[in-house]
């Protein structure tokens, strides 16, 4: 069944990065509603809405999971026809994958842009977004070099070296820990993330805050390429952002771990790189400073300050 078996593919990782989660998780809602044999649109959409509550609990961290879940969910809320109900989920859907993939691309050819000959950058994690500011910078000429780091402890490095020698890009590949023993090589940081907040801080990869204060400490220009639906709007609302913690056994294998019983492991898979310590964020609307997140919440996202109310049932006054 593909929802379950997506939903697997997410929680181990098989599927993983925020673009992808999400794009992922718009199909296999999209698929789950066409398999539905369902004649009845209340059943249906109780139905979809359990299916998007298992898809958007898969992993906490990355809020393109929710942004997605609800774009697509939203598609169906003034249905009044289970065949209509399916349509409008199925073009949703569709058209959250185009709009995603053509955001990476726009954030590619405007991330390229701050890529200069002779540049040396430094990544952290796998990142489609950051990627393909750095392939696209290739593509257009551009004579550069990259640090990669490892990413302790599942090696999303490796996945990011590989795509980078696919492209012909000049990488060397880095222990995290030694990012500050590099960084006053480095020209520019480019990461990608999981979520920015109404604040402006930005959640990605665990070591990405690090990697943010060696930039800071070193004046290296540290930007993030994040495409809109990984802002996150309740934010808004004062709610944070669930920080990940997976399990011991990624950090140490089992049998170590059970022959040191004083000994116990934490695993949080992600941080926060506070707004102060970023330059910019680079979105497919354009490169902003992390303190117009707000604008893309609002602007792009739809919410506005006014959720507030409908939330906390408060009454607006003109
Ligand atoms: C992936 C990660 C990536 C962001 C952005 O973490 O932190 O930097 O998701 O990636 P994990 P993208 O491997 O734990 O999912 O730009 O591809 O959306």
């Amino acid at each position: 069944m593909v929802l379950t078996d997506t939903a697997d593919k997410i929680k181990s990782m098989e599927i993983r990065g925020a673009g992808r989660i999400a794009r992922a998780a718009a199909i296999a809602l999209a698929e789950h509603a066409e398999s539905l044999d369902l004649t009845d649109i209340t059943i249906f959409s109780g139905e979809m809405k359990r299916a998007a509550d298992l898809m958007a609990g898969t992993r906490p961290t990355a809020v393109s999971l929710p942004n997605a879940v609800n774009i697509v969910m939203a598609s169906i809320a003034q249905a009044t026809t289970v065949p209509g109900a399916k349509m409008a989920i199925g073009s949703k859907a569709r058209e959250f994958v185009q709009s995603s993939n053509q955001a990476v691309e726009r954030i590619g050819k405007i991330g390229a842009r701050h890529i200069r000959d002779g540049d040396v950058i430094l990544t952290h994690c796998n990142s489609e977004a950051a990627l393909a500011c750095l392939i696209e910078a290739k593509r257009s000429g551009r004579d550069f070099s990259v640090f990669a780091t490892e990413v302790r402890p599942r090696n999303q490095g490796l996945l990011t070296i590989r795509v980078l020698n696919e492209a012909g890009i000049k990488t060397r590949f880095i222990v995290d820990s030694a990012v500050r023993s590099f960084i006053n090589d480095i020209d520019l940081v480019i990461t990608g993330a999981d979520a920015v907040t109404v604040n402006g801080a930005v959640v990605n990869k665990i070591g990405t805050s690090q990697v943010a204060l060696a930039a800071h400490e070193a004046r290296t220009n540290f930007v993030v390429a994040a495409e809109t639906y990984k802002f996150a709007p309740r934010t808004i609302l004062g709610e944070l952002i669930e920080i990940e913690e997976r399990p011991a056994g990624e950090v140490l294998p089992d049998d170590i771990a059970k022959s040191l019983p004083y000994v116990t492991v934490r695993n949080p898979v992600f941080d926060v790189t506070p707004a102060e310590y970023v330059d910019l964020i680079i979105t497919e609307t354009g490169a902003i400073p992390p303190q117009m997140a707000y604008i893309i919440i609002r602007d792009y996202l739809g919410w506005d300050i006014s959720e507030f109310g409908k939330e906390f049932d408060i009454d607006h006054h003109d």
